[in-house]
Parts: C-alpha cells; sequence; structure tokens
C-alpha cells in the first residue's frame, strides 16, 4: 500500500522539517504537537523554531492544505515520531514524550498502519515503544506478538541531520532503517523513498538505535581529544591549532577541533545512552563525556586569571551560541561560561551575539550587556572568543593586537 496520509508526532527541529518536505512532496501530512502556540503559528504559515528556508516551505505546504497541524490525533497511514528524549538528573534516558506519544496514537492506529520512531533513543525505546502501543491497543497485533503477521509495523529510523543545514540534509542524507521484522523495515523504506535521495540501508531496530547513538558518540570521542590535546598544549607552551593543521597533514589522521565544550541536545546528551546501557563497558564514552563537560570551567579558570591582571577588568566574550553561525542558545558551552562568570564578580561582562536581539534574562538580571562587536572590542581589555561566527572570523587581528586574547575557537590561528 503507498502512503497517502502521514502523521508526525511532534513538530520541533526534526518533526517540522519532515512533515513540510513529505507535504511538498504531495502526501497530506497531519503534525501533531502539544503546544497551542506550535500548532496555531504553523497552521499560519509560519514557523516556531530557527531553521533556514524552513519558513518558505512550511508557508506553501500549508497554502496549500497538504500540511496541518493539530492538538488532536487523526487517523493516517503511517505516524513519525520525532519528539525529544532528554536525560534525568543521573544521566538515565528520560522515555516519557515517547511514552506520551504512544498514548496519543495508540486511539487512532489502524490495522496496516505503520510507526516509525525518529527519536534518538537508546537501545531497546522501539520495543518499548511497541510494548506500550500494543498495552495501549489490546485489540491490535504488533512485532513483537506476530512478526510479520502484525497488523501495526515498527521501526526505528533515526534523524541525522545537522541543524542550520536540516532541509539539505533530510534529502541528501543517507539513513538507517531499523525494522521490528523486515517488513516493517521494507514498508519504512518505500515512506522515505517519497522524498530521500541518499540511499536507505536495512539493518534491525536495536542496530539503527545504536548506531546513531555511535555517531554522536564518535564525535564526542573526537572532540574530547581535542579538548583535552589543546590543555596539554597550554600547559606545554604549543599552540594546539597549527599542531593540529600539522598533525593531520598525515593521511591517515583527522583531528577535530577544541572549543570551550560540546553543546546542542544531541551531542553532549546521546553518549549517556550507550553509558546508561554498558556502564561497566563504555569506559572511554564516559570520559570523553566528562573531559567535554569540564572545558567549561577550564576556560572560566582562564579568564578570572586574565582578570587578575587589570584594575578594571572589562572582558568582551565573543558568541553565545552552541556553534557558529547560529542563534541556539540551548545546552551551549558559551552561555554557560558567561553565566558562571557573571556569578563570580570578574569584573564588567559584555555579550558580543550577533544572531539575537537581546542577551537571555539570566545574563542581563546579572549585569551582563550586550554590545556590537565593534563597540565591545573598543571598551574591552580582555576578549574570550566563544563562537566562531563569521563576524567574529572577519575581525581585523589588529583590533585585538593590544588586548588579552582567551580565543576557544582558534579564530586568531586561522
Ligand atoms: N564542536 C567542537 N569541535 C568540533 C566540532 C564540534 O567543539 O570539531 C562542538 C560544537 O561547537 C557544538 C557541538 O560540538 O558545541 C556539537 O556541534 P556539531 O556541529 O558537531 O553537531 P550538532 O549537535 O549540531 O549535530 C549533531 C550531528 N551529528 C554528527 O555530526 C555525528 C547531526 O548530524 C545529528 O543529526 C545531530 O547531532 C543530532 O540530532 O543527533
Amino acid at each position: 500500500m503507498l502512503f497517502k496520509t502521514v502523521s508526525v508526532v511532534g513538530l520541533g527541529y526534526i518533526g517540522l522539517p519532515t512533515a513540510a518536505v513529505l507535504a511538498s512532496r504531495g502526501l497530506q501530512v497531519i503534525g501533531i504537537d502539544v503546544s497551542q502556540h506550535a500548532v496555531d503559528t504553523i497552521n499560519q504559515g509560519k514557523i516556531h523554531i530557527v531553521e533556514p528556508d524552513l519558513d518558505i516551505v512550511v508557508r506553501s505546504v500549508v497554502s496549500t492544505g497538504n500540511l496541518r497541524a493539530t492538538l488532536i490525533p487523526e487517523p493516517a497511514d503511517a505516524f513519525m515520531i520525532a519528539v525529544p528524549t532528554p536525560f534525568k538528573q543521573d544521566h538515565q534516558p528520560d522515555l516519557s514524550y515517547i511514552k506520551t506519544a504512544a498514548e496519543t496514537i495508540a486511539p487512532v492506529l489502524q490495522p496496516g498502519n505503520l510507526v516509525i520512531l525518529e527519536s534518538t533513543s537508546p537501545v531497546g525505546a522501539t520495543e518499548q515503544l511497541a510494548g506500550w502501543l500494543a498495552q495501549y491497543r489490546p485489540d491490535l497485533s504488533f512485532p513483537q506478538q506476530a512478526g510479520e503477521q502484525a497488523d501495526i509495523n515498527v521501526a526505528h529510523c533515526p534523524e541525522r541531520v545537522l541543524p542550520g543545514h536540516v532541509l539539505q540534509e533530510l534529502v541528501s542524507n543517507d539513513r538507517i532503517i531499523g525494522g521490528m521484522t523486515p517488513r516493517c523495515a521494507e514498508r519504512a523504506i518505500e515512506l522515505y523513498q517519497t522524498f530521500v535521495r541518499g540511499e536507505c540501508f536495512v539493518t534491525d531496530n536495536r542496530t539503527a538505535e545504536m548506531a546513531k547513538l555511535t555517531e554522536n558518540a564518535s564525535r564526542d570521542v573526537g572532540i574530547a581529544f581535542a579538548n583535552e590535546l589543546s590543555i596539554i598544549c597550554d600547559k606545554l607552551k604549543i599552540n594546539v591549532w597549527e599542531l593540529i593543521k600539522l598533525a593531520n597533514r598525515h593521511p591517515r589522521v583527522d583531528i577535530l577541533n577544541p572549543g570551550p565544550g560540546v553543546g546542542g541536545h544531541c551531542i553532549a546528551v546521546d553518549p549517556w545512552f550507550i553509558v546508561s546501557s554498558a556502564p561497566e563497558e563504555a569506559r572511554l564514552i564516559r570520559t570523553a563525556r566528562e573531559v567535554n563537560d569540564s572545558k567549561p570551567g577550564y576556560v572560566i579558570a582562564q579568564v578570572v586569571k586574565a582578570a587578575d591582571q587589570f584594575k578594571k577588568p572589562v572582558i568582551a566574550c565573543l558568541g553565545l551560541a552552541f556553534k557558529a553561525d547560529i542563534d541556539d542558545l540551548r545546552e551551549s558551552p558559551a552561555l554557560q561560561i558567561v553565566q558562571q562568570l557573571a556569578g563570580k564578580n570578574v569584573g564588567e561582562l559584555i555579550a558580543v551575539e550577533p544572531n539575537i536581539k537581546q542577551v537571555p534574562e539570566s545574563l542581563a538580571d546579572k549585569g551582563v550587556v550586550h554590545m556590537s562587536l565593534h563597540d565591545a572590542l573598543e571598551h574591552a581589555n580582555i576578549v574570550l572568543v566563544l563562537v566562531d561566527h563569521k563576524q567574529f572570523k572577519a575581525v581585523d587581528k589588529l583590533l585585538l593586537a593590544a588586548k588579552v586574547v582567551i580565543d576557544t575557537r582558534g579564530l586568531s590561528s586561522n
């Protein structure tokens, strides 16, 4: 059966672009969200998140009637779940949003439906989702009970798009399709082939879950190596950026970039799902998390030390976002550093973040002022580079000559 209607549960950074792209391929898409604001905004053809070009696609598919948002679930041929999977205080995965999504769609499920979990999830979460669905709908059969004869097919197809490039990567990236049975995977491929130009690779649900966690853990370990190198190089008085550039000239070496820490809601979270599944075995993965999580503290100590040299330290903090050229402040090490500095009374703090209109209240309340790059550089005697935004890369190095520069992103070395 070909898919005509698809319901996307969770209209956030992954769900909304996915819903919009499916709708742009002519499918009837029903987006479900718990937020009245998100639903209303989308139904007006607007977006409640920041992602380049997404507004254009959403406006177009809402105006043709192919995308509609609602708080109340409706029957559909396929359901895609793209809800958050954060961790709890103790770094254990929190699957409560997936459970709520299961409760939401269960009443409208019909035999022949396909349910796909897109959210990044610990190993076993897809089976858990299928278990919840079976509990809510004892009249239907699921793959864990009926295998290929199940009324409902279930698969895990983890999202792997890069924030800032979502629309392009949704279409061009290869996909991992983890079916609870081969038939589940086959049906999921049919759906993804309506919009994915990359290749679709079939596996089982547990391998698909682990593959996504592995991608982000691999990156986290790579960044931790670079962050550890940067601290070693500070101690040995070596420029880490030059060092990495030189080492990377080896044909089989590819070291990532050090930074002020790892931010965002993926790389700093997902490796913990591996650690929680295999706490004894995941030694390197856990250590990498700890190395990256400790980097903001190291940067703060550098600033405190530099500020000690001045009677009236004025510190320009360049960047608050979690990475370059986006406005996303969630889980941002830059924001964390400025917040903690503000609590320490190290001097006058100026924040420069060209991608936002005003600094968050948590900073403004503590007296951190928001300034243009030009004004901040004029006032400051210490310049703390936290994000490699394009505006900062373009700064004339002469303007920094008389300042103490703490450069966590290597701008002055590139
Ligand atoms: N970072 C460094 N040094 C580097 C690279 C990154 O310090 O060399 C820092 C960034 O500044 C940022 C953090 O790491 O704070 C993460 O940034 P990122 O651009 O590496 O990744 P995300 O979190 O925006 O998106 C990742 C992507 N995963 C991989 O590249 C393996 C994306 O493809 C995933 O879809 C996304 O996580 C997700 O949703 O899981």
